[in-house]
């Protein structure tokens, strides 16, 4: 799993990007439509009664500074009530408890989880980003019934995109650096591509779930990338031909978490 810094998520507690407004111009969805989808909930899901706690969690390579911060920014930002604890680790989660959570949402070094307290069930990062991608590239391409899409990335995000890309009714392609990785995934209905970069160029549907930076000069005229893997970098040449870059450093993952998490609830009602 790719560890965030601080400098790639620094803008997020006060969404200075304004990923809604570039979400809805590629997707006609925000962060929030993006994970009410994902989750198979209403558009008018009322998620206000929902209390969240983010408890940071210091194993491992420790604190990443700010990733607290912009997970309870995201989470507030659903419309839930969400809040850091003060404590860390087991004293956070403790705190968490007494407090009442109906989630808890904390991340080490190898998992990132919401868990929902009163149906003990969670959800994790990888399924979350994969989801909210695969939904993004859906409403960005105006359904993906028949269609081809190329998954790069044979790894967690990407071997859950294509079971869900598979179920939206898309033909799915996969290639990973190392192919056998690419090759597993023929038993969720896959693919896989031998040659990243002749797939990538002869694909305008992409999901690009790789640490991998695309050089301009493969990317087909008019391309759709959902492109949740960082780092992220599209150089110039190829943000001119493609049509839409969908990309965020946590929003849409945290979000689909959160409300995923929720809907366990909401279902029970
Ligand atoms: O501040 C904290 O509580 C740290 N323990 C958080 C560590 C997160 C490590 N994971 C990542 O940076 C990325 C995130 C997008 C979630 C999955 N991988």
């Amino acid at each position: 799993m790719t560890r965030l810094t601080p400098d790639m998520i620094k803008d997020v507690p006060e969404d200075k990007i304004d990923l809604d407004t570039r979400l809805l111009q590629a997707t006609g969805k925000t962060v929030k439509g993006i994970a009410l989808e994902a989750a198979d909930l209403p558009d008018d899901t009322d998620l206000s009664r929902f209390k969240v706690a983010v408890v940071p969690i210091t194993s491992g390579l420790g604190i990443i500074s700010g990733f607290s911060a912009s997970v309870d920014a995201i989470v507030r930002r659903l419309g839930m009530d969400s809040h850091v604890t003060k404590g860390t680790d087991v004293n956070g989660f403790t705190e968490a408890i007494r407090e009442g959570a109906d989630i808890i949402m904390m991340a080490d070094d190898n998992m990132f989880i919401a868990y929902n307290m009163k149906e003990m069930k969670e959800t994790d990062n990888s399924w979350g980003t994969a989801k909210g991608y695969a939904v993004a590239l859906k409403n960005a391409a105006g359904g993906l019934e028949g269609k081809r899409v190329l998954v790069i990335g044979a790894g967690m995000v990407g071997s859950w995109a294509v079971r869900f890309l598979k179920d939206m009714g898309a033909d799915v392609y996969v290639t990973d650096i190392v192919y056998e990785k690419a090759e597993r995934l023929k038993e969720y209905g896959a693919k896989p591509l031998r040659d990243v970069m002749k797939a990538i160029s002869e694909n305008t549907l992409l999901l690009n779930a790789a640490p991998f930076i695309i050089p301009g000069e493969i990317i087909a005229e008019g391309s759709i990338f959902s492109s949740p893997g960082v780092p992220h970098y599209y150089d110039q040449l190829g943000r001119s031909k493609a049509k839409a870059v969908i990309h965020d450093p946590l929003e849409i993952g945290a979000a689909v978490m959160a409300v995923n998490s929720a809907g366990y609830s909401i279902r029970k009602e």
